[in-house]
């Protein structure tokens, strides 16, 4: 059932039991939990969120759910620490994961931010249960976020999409760069561009979760930001990549698909904020969830047919 209160386009609807997982229910005290990653793994839901303790570090923690929607069982104590004793740029924590299934390594990759003393970061970690992580470390340097990987080599090379800020007064694009080893990033490319403005993809944006393959091509989710006198608002919008040169940018969509409407994503500690970094598409039933970080505070979901996504972003104009 869908809360009818707060659509966008009535593509997406909001789960009715939102927010799913918030701070006052965590197994142990917290701040705010917000911005997961999403997988599933076997019969499980697996969500990494990111949970800010309450000096203001990030860390992860997984929760599971058989139907993705209810039941959530969350890790008792913090699953995915900093460790900046080994990986100093974690110093100031780890924040917005996101998770790819590479079937090439049989690993899940998880692409999240590292918080160092010289700014924001991407750094990449392996998994194969959500229990134990392999570190490959800082993969690229500051100012960058927002970064996931393509499930398979693309012309030879693992693709990662990601956003760097390459000064505080430049807009912020989304860059493509490719690797013959996950290690090593190069041949950077401007993708997709900020479209200025008032548009609410003007000043800033970044990819949300992995992205996904189609028939049609690869489907993107990004969340753009538009800046006011008063709030940057986080709002998200489709795309679709070519699928042989994903740097192709097919379909764009003009508009947001959602945007903080509901209580939850308006009011927190950061409100105006809906920012997703993990969906799952079910195949059997052809839903999408997304999965996705309200006002900073909490964990909230939106599903919508995968069938009627595809119709509408064939529809709108090229990118
Ligand atoms: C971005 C990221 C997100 C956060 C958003 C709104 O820069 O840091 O983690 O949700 O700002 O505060």
């Amino acid at each position: 059932m869908a809360d009818k209160r707060y659509h966008d386009e009535n593509l997406f609807r909001r789960y009715e039991g939102n927010p799913i997982l918030t701070p006052d229910k965590w197994p142990y005290p917290v701040n705010t939990v917000f911005n997961p990653a999403a997988a599933q793994a076997g019969a499980q839901t697996v969500l990494l969120v990111r949970v800010e303790d309450r000096f203001g570090v990030s860390h992860l923690t997984v929760a599971r759910s058989k139907d993705g929607k209810t039941g959530w069982a969350v890790d008792k104590s913090p699953t995915l620490p900093p460790d900046p004793e080994n990986y100093p740029e974690e110093i100031l924590g780890i924040e917005d994961p996101r998770i790819t299934w590479l079937p090439e390594l049989k690993v899940w990759a998880v692409t999240y931010t590292s918080f160092s003393t010289d700014g924001p970061l991407v750094s990449l970690a392996t998994t194969k249960d959500f229990k134990r992580f392999r570190r490959l470390g800082p993969v690229l340097r500051p100012v960058d976020k927002d970064a996931a990987l393509f499930p398979r080599r693309i012309g030879g090379s693992w693709v990662m999409i990601h956003r760097p800020v390459l000064s505080p007064s430049q807009p912020a694009h989304m860059w493509m760069s490719f690797s013959p080893d996950l290690k090593h990033w190069g041949d950077f490319k401007i993708f997709m561009r900020t479209r200025g403005g008032n548009a609410w993809d003007g000043a800033k944006l970044g990819l949300c979760p992995q992205p996904l393959e189609t028939p049609e091509g690869w489907l993107i989710l990004y969340h753009g930001v538009r800046e006011t006198c008063s709030s940057s608002i986080y709002r998200v919008g489709l795309a679709l990549l070519d699928l042989k040169e994903p740097w192709k940018v097919k379909r764009r969509s003009r508009s947001w698909v959602l945007a903080p409407l509901a209580p939850y994503e308006k009011f927190g500690d950061v409100g105006d904020v809906f920012f997703s970094g993990g969906w799952i598409h079910d195949k059997a039933s052809d839903e999408l969830r997304v999965y996705y970080g309200g006002a900073d505070t909490c964990v909230a979901l939106a599903t919508a047919g995968m069938k009627d996504v595809l119709s509408y972003i064939k529809k709108c104009p090229a990118g």
